[in-house]
């Protein structure tokens, strides 16, 4: 099956936090690859991957990257499909660089940017879910079964109050 999702990172040290977003999507049987392109390291990868992305036969990309973190915003310069930044942490600065590095876009170029980390993988991987469940039912029902299933996870626990 073609890939309708990238899982694009800067670097292969970003490949624990991204798996996460990785696994939701193998769980939900979507076809998507995974890319390591740096928009400092690799540019012109980077610019080839952004400008085919879309004939290519992609609808949603997600994009992680740490530090002075570009990827997701190169990235979305270059492609009108959808981008959503994943903001890596990092030692120095805990990963706010990479959060306001990925999140400051200027007027025009949206980078719909999620939470630092682990948990920012796995809710872009759930965002991506939603956007495809536009215009497909099959994912729309999961969707419902896996808010469905958040809901029950909190009522134990407020049970034991
Ligand atoms: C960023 O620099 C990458 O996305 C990564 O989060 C960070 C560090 O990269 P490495 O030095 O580990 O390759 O471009």
């Amino acid at each position: 099956m073609k890939p309708i999702v990238a899982i694009v990172m800067g670097s292969d040290s970003d490949l624990p936090i991204m798996d996460e977003a990785a696994k939701i999507l193998e769980d939900n049987k979507i076809a998507f690859e995974v890319k390591i392109l740096s928009a400092h390291r690799s540019p012109e990868g980077v610019a080839k991957f952004a400008k085919t992305a879309r004939r290519s036969g992609l609808k949603v990309i997600i994009a992680g990257a740490g530090g002075a973190a570009h990827l997701a915003g190169v990235i979305a310069s270059l492609t009108t499909l959808p981008v959503i930044g994943v903001p890596m942490e990092t030692n120095e600065l805990k990963g706010i660089d990479s959060l306001f590095s990925t999140v400051q876009m200027p007027s025009g170029v949206p980078v719909a940017t999620v939470t630092i980390g682990k948990t920012g993988a796995k809710n872009a991987a759930i965002l991506a879910l939603e956007i495809l469940s536009i215009w497909d039912k099959n994912i729309e029902k999961k969707l419902e079964t896996f808010k469905k299933a958040l809901a029950e996870s909190v009522r134990p626990k407020n049970k034991k109050l």
